[in-house]
């Protein structure tokens, strides 16, 4: 054998760096499905189904492509490096190729290849539009790496939804158009649905039976597992609910998990699909007039902005980015992030949705479940976890950027230059959350008021000698000084009593 080409379950795309120049006549793939990848944290149980169903779908495209594949499924060969070894020792390649792993924890264990006695090459994954590099050199001395100064060089170095040298429709930005509360009777349309072959239906067995004590539920599984079907679920994205993309981008609804969202972050992560391909066909939509310049120019920027950005900074600052905590928060992760068992009835609709289907769109992600967190002082380690094990497409370098840079704050400022912490009126003004539960979102403090309004005094009071000199945060300072004595130590008291009532579990 020439060449053995590791392929890792989020790779998965003919076009993988790994795989250029590949001979079927002299080399051959490795893939493997190992338990470390599944339990390293105790990932959702769709999670895995997708990526070991994805995985079986993409090892029988290339076969028929006349590639050799050398597959290994779920055996006692716990991680990469014990079943590469074992490869390296049958099959003694002249070399080992591998496209750069998307986490640092992987890109670790990879160095420790170097002793399996053969050469390796490791190549760039150029699916992202910048490179590890580009990134370092952009934030290179500046004071501040805002995600907005970054995302328009990005659209003029990708010529996307450009005039000229000018961005389209004279504004890089169209937010002010978007972010709208939901309005009463929305039509959201059906999610994209697959229903499971025979491939995915032996593997949700095997997932179901090997890691039942695994959070979430297999019952709803209707991911698409193939390229094809990944490609089908951006279509019906544009045809059904890019027009109105933009508008609803922020708005939260009972029952309504999927609203006019996407859904292809599980695809974009594991490579079913490739982030230019799909900024180049929302953009087509916008020149075909099938959608308006503030939802194309809305979604592109969550890919070519957001997600690259996001990724920059994850590989610019790890692995010290995984242990901060700026704020100090210290307090353990409520047991109704597993059980959704919570009168907040914002929390029980997000947690039960994630559990249900490994999904819950950005807001509810961050002003939510994130904000939640944040003002009640919950240690970023357990928030990591806790995100890093119930989403479909949680893998390190995008989830830690989000929730200990976005959500949490625990980098001081890296990411963004405040806090994302909010009372329960921004939730009620974007949300019908709060007129279905039990909670006030009114009432400030008492048994019935809104837990999200005194937790979020009670954080700006609790961090009040990190947080007060910041200048975005002065405004808000000065209202809570000007409060009366009595309000805050109402204030005070709700919080203490409703943080030790959902600790004491
Ligand atoms: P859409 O709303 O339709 O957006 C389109 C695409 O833009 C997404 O598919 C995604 O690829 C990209 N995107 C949008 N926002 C972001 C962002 N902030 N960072 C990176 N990419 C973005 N995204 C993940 O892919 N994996 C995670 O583990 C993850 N964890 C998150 C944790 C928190 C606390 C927060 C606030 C956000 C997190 N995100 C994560 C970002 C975002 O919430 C998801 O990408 C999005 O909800 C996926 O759903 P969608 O495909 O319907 O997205
Ligand atoms: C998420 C995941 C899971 C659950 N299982 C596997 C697996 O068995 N084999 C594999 O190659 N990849 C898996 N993955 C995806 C990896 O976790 C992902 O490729 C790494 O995070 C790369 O850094
Ligand atoms: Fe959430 Fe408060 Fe609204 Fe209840 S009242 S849904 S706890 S924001």
């Amino acid at each position: 054998m020439r060449h053995l080409i590791y392929i890792f379950g989020d790779q998965l795309n003919t076009k993988i760096s790994s795989l250029n120049h590949f001979d079927p006549q002299q080399d051959a793939i490795l893939m493997a499905e190992v338990t470390n990848e599944a339990t390293h944290v105790k990932h959702h149980k769709q999670k895995i189904a997708l990526i070991f169903s994805a995985m079986r779908h993409f090892s029988l495209e290339l076969k028929e492509k006349g590639y050799q594949v050398i597959y290994s499924e779920l055996s006692s060969k716990k991680s990469f490096s014990d079943v590469l070894k074992n490869t390296v020792e049958t099959h003694k390649p002249e070399k080992i190729i591998f496209t750069e792993p998307s986490e640092f924890r992987v890109l670790q264990e990879t160095k420790t290849w170097e002793t399996f006695g053969c050469p390796i090459e490791m190549r760039l994954d150029d699916r992202f539009l910048s490179t590890k590099a580009q990134f370092k050199t952009w934030a290179n001395g500046r004071k501040q790496l805002r995600m907005e100064y970054f995302y328009r060089d990005m659209r003029k170095q990708y010529n996307i939804l450009m005039d000229g040298t000018k961005p389209l429709g004279e504004k890089w930005n169209f937010d002010q158009e978007n972010r709208q509360p939901p309005k009463s009777g929305l039509d959201v349309p059906k999610p994209f649905a697959v229903k499971p072959d025979k491939i995915t239906q032996t593997v949700l067995t095997l997932v179901d039976e090997t890691f039942s004590d695994h959070f979430g539920s297999l019952e709803s599984f209707h991911m698409a597992t193939t390229r094809q079907e990944a490609l089908k679920a951006l279509d019906y994205f544009i045809e059904h609910n890019l027009a109105q993309f933009g508008t609803y981008q922020d708005a939260m609804l009972v029952d309504e998990p999927w609203l006019y969202h996407s859904h292809i972050s599980f695809y974009l992560n594991c490579g079913l699909l490739l982030p230019l391909e799909c900024i180049h066909a929302v953009e087509k939509a916008y020149h075909q007039n099938n959608a308006p310049l503030n939802a194309v120019e809305g979604f592109i920027r969550q890919i070519l902005g957001w997600r690259e950005y996001i990724r920059g900074i994850y590989w610019l600052f790890m692995p010290e980015y995984q242990s901060l905590n700026f704020l100090d928060a210290n307090n353990p992760l409520p047991s109704f992030y597993w059980d959704a068992n919570t009168n907040m009835q914002c929390l029980h609709q997000s947690v039960k949705q994630t559990r249900d289907h490994a999904y819950a769109h950005h807001i509810q992600r961050l002003m939510v479940l994130g904000n939640f967190a944040l003002i009640a002082g919950i240690n970023p380690k357990y928030v990591n976890e806790w995100f890093l094990i119930v989403y479909a497409d949680a893998y390190e370098w995008v989830e830690l950027p989000n929730v200990s840079g976005m959500a949490l704050f625990a980098d001081g400022g890296i990411l963004g230059s405040k806090p994302y912490a909010a009372s329960g009126a921004y939730i009620n003004k974007m949300s019908n959350y709060c007129k279905h539960c039990f909670y006030k979102v009114t009432e400030k403090t008492g048994e019935k008021a809104c837990p999200f309004n005194y937790l979020y005094w009670d954080f700006l009071a609790r961090n009040q000698d990190t947080l007060a000199k910041n200048p975005r945060m002065r405004l808000i300072y000065q209202a809570y000084y000007r409060m009366s004595d009595e309000k805050k130590e109402a204030i005070q008291i709700s919080a203490q009593s409703f943080l030790k009532k959902i600790f004491k579990g």
